[in-house]
């Protein structure tokens, strides 16, 4: 508990000459109002204290400071700003040192780069990851980091959002020291050197040589920004956060500082970043479970097991690899674990080759992943991961085999995407160790992690795979079980809604151009062909369902990318449209007796999207799913659902749900499909004027 107030602490040090200044705000020192005002009372009383010398401003924990409290931005602003305390800074006539503790991040940076000096302990980090929340660094980040860095640094922080380490910043001028000792102390006897050899104060402000060249040649700042502008695609926050660049470049200081909080306020105001904003407290609050006790305590992992060598067992198996834990490949032929282990290597020298990954990193974690032959292996396992072929049985078979061999309290999970965990669950005879732990191909790659939670699964099972998920540094949300969990479930009525629109008039490059602009990278026939068309192809037959344009591409051996032809031809990767899909998607359409019309980029999008909100009510309704932000999260990390459109529920909300629910019934009565008919829960918000964003959380049906 601070003594300015319970954020904030004043202390003296060395005979009062410097005043140590703490940021205490659990868990992150977000700034909210207190502790804005905690410091700028601190700082006043600092700059009246005749026996003050020098002022260093520090955070407690883990933290210096992870910027502007978000939740307030959707409060009225309240005095002092953070603009206000960083000018009271930047206006101290006694030298201000920022002793970076920890992370400085957006804000809690800016308030860094707005005092005088900056020492930073070695595992300090800083960054301003604000362009993550749709947003731009609003606190003169845009016009200090240039002056410090140069533009071409400056533009890489902004628009990446990612932080650099101590090291870096010390490289590029963004810290003055990085300081080996203990914290705040060290940082004290550096002011002390400042005082004693009564060094200038260095104002960011009046920097102007590492910005000479950018002012001299514009095209400095273009060239910077140009990656970052591409995959902007209809996102506002990184043209925005470029115009606030070029006015450190080309205005005044205040004046750029200015237009910097104008843009802000703009972005903050804006739909884009309030979608982003509910993506970042979505996938916070996915890892809450209401009906979990405090106390349950996840069961330790030091050591994993994937049983099969495929590409995902293989994929799973990078993960833990990537995090240093150790994890053995279980398989039953040695041809195709020999194949798994080098598909793995080859994924390493693929990133060691683009330069993503060092060699010896490659072979740190080489050094974690193991095969075996032998089943018993299993043994050793704290948890077992099966990603064996996708057949009830196989699985069932498996799982009593694990039951068997995997020591008492190992987690037991399956990979499946589609089966029923409880009847997989059943083969053992300890179900609560059982769950899904559904990872996105590829599995090294997507963040996504699909846990399901079986009607017998306990509560320490659900609670260790959500840790192990935050440790692979996936995004976990924890679904209930039933066919295709989320994810696919809702997929499934945008591929037949798809298939629907090519028999009445579309082509594949019309519908992927629609998705594309919409922000997913890329349509669902380009996916489909990524992804292979035979599998759906296989899965249909066996159902006895029918997807006449699907079926024929097939039946024409057109599979997708890997036999170089599915609903493009492929020129190396490039898909390119091809007028014999044409063909055969006229040929489907007669036969089906329907004339061919033009269909609007209006009517394409609502029907990519609507039907799949129209499942998610359903999988809320039915208890799949614990809240809508949870279906948000699923979309964002394993669909590519683009993240400054929020996630289809949270789109919903912002379409208006009487718009989607009128839509449907439309759609829902020309095609006949009873599946497109509005979901009661739809019909039941619309009709009591609410939006999905007002539904409280629920438990999982089980
Ligand atoms: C900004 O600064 C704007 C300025 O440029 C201009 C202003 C004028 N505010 O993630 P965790 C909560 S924009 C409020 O689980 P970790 C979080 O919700 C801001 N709350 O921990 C969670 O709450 P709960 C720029 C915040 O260790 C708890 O803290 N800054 C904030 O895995 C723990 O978080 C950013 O964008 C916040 N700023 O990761 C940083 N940050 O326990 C955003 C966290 O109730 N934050 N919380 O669920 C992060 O990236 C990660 O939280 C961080 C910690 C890396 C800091």
């Amino acid at each position: 508990m601070g003594n300015i107030n319970p954020s904030v602490d004043l202390q003296y040090h060395n005979a009062g000459h410097i005043a140590l200044v703490v940021m205490d705000n659990p868990p992150v020192n977000a700034l909210k109002h207190e502790l804005r005002a905690g410091i700028a009372e601190a700082l006043a009383k600092a700059a009246a204290d005749p026996a003050v010398e020098a002022v260093v401003l520090t955070g407690t924990g883990r933290f210096f400071s992870a910027g502007a409290d978000i939740t307030e931005f959707n409060q009225p602003r309240r005095s002092p700003t953070l603009h206000d305390v960083i000018a009271a800074l930047d206006a101290m006539q006694k030298p201000v040192i920022a002793a970076i503790n920890g992370q400085a991040l957006g804000g809690g940076c800016e308030l860094a780069l707005g005092c005088h000096f900056r020492l930073a302990s070695p595992h300090a980090r800083l960054g301003l990851p604000e362009i993550k929340l749709g947003l731009l660094p609003g606190a003169g980040g845009t016009q200090r980091l240039p002056r410090l860095a140069g533009v071409e640094r400056a533009v890489r922080m902004i628009l990446s959002g990612e932080p650099i380490s101590a090291q870096e910043a010390l490289a590029d001028g963004i810290v003055d020291a990085v300081l080996e000792g203990p914290f705040p102390d060290a940082a004290i006897a550096y002011a002390e050197r400042v005082v004693a050899e009564r060094q200038p104060l260095r104002r960011a402000r009046d920097r102007e040589d590492k910005i000479e060249a950018a002012r001299r040649d514009p095209s400095v700042l273009d060239k910077a920004a140009a990656p970052y502008l591409r995959r902007a695609r209809g996102e506002q926050a990184p043209e925005f956060a470029l115009r606030a660049i070029r006015g450190a470049i080309e205005k005044p200081f205040d004046e750029g500082l200015q237009q910097e909080g104008q843009l802000f306020l703009e972005l903050v105001q804006g739909e884009q970043s309030k979608a982003r904003r509910h993506v970042f407290f979505a996938e916070r609050e996915a890892l809450k479970i209401p009906d979990m006790p405090k106390d349950v305590q996840p069961w330790p992992v030091t050591r994993a097991v994937v049983i099969g060598a495929g590409t995902m067992g293989g994929g799973i198996a990078m993960c833990f690899a990537n995090v240093g834990i150790p994890v053995e490949v279980v398989e039953s032929d040695q041809a195709a674990l020999t194949r798994g282990l080098e598909r793995i290597a080859e994924n390493y020298r693929t990133s060691v080759s683009r330069g993503s990954l060092s060699a010896a990193e490659m072979d740190r974690r080489m050094q974690f992943i193991s095969g075996t032959l032998d089943f018993g292996h299993v043994a050793e396992g704290d948890v077992v991961i099966e990603a064996v072929f996708e057949e009830l049985d196989l699985k069932k078979r498996v799982f009593a085999e694990l039951d068997r061999l995997a020591k008492p309290g190992a987690l037991l999970a399956t990979n499946t995407s589609t089966l029923d965990v409880n009847a997989i669950a059943a083969a053992t005879k300890r179900p609560e160790s059982v769950l899904g732990m559904h990872f996105f191909s590829p599995a090294n790659v997507m963040r996504l992690l699909e846990i399901v939670r079986g009607k017998a699964t306990s509560h320490q099972a659900l609670a260790t795979a959500l840790a192990i998920g935050k440790q692979l540094g996936k995004v976990p949300v924890v679904v209930g079980v039933c066919d295709g969990f989320v994810g696919n479930r809702m997929l499934a009525r945008r591929t037949t809604e798809a298939e629907r629109l090519l028999l009445e008039g579309a082509l594949p490059q019309e519908v992927d151009a629609v998705v594309y602009d919409f922000g997913f990278p890329m349509g669902p026939f380009a996916m489909s062909d990524l992804a292979g068309l035979d599998v759906g192809w296989r899965i249909r037959k066996a159902r006895g369902v029918k997807a006449p344009v699907s079926d024929a591409l097939c039946e024409a051996g057109r599979f997708g990318q890997k036999t170089g032809a599915g609903y493009y031809r492929y020129e190396g990767r490039t898909p390119v449209p091809d007028p014999e899909v044409e063909r055969i998607i006229a040929e489907a359409s007669a036969r089906a007796g329907i004339t061919r019309r033009k269909i609007s980029s209006q009517e394409i999008l609502e029907r990519m999207i609507y039907p799949m909100i129209n499942e998610g009510a359903r999988i809320l309704e039915e208890g799949i799913a614990m809240r809508p932000g949870d279906i948000d999260v699923v979309w964002v990390y394993g669909y590519g659902w683009p993240a400054w459109r929020g996630g289809p529920m949270f789109f919903a909300d912002s379409v208006g749900l009487r718009q989607i629910r009128d839509r449907l019934k439309e759609y829902a009565e020309r095609s006949g499909d009873p599946l497109l008919q509005p979901a009661p829960l739809l019909e039941k918000l619309v009709a009591e004027n609410r939006g999905f964003g007002s539904l409280a959380p629920q438990r999982l049906a089980t």
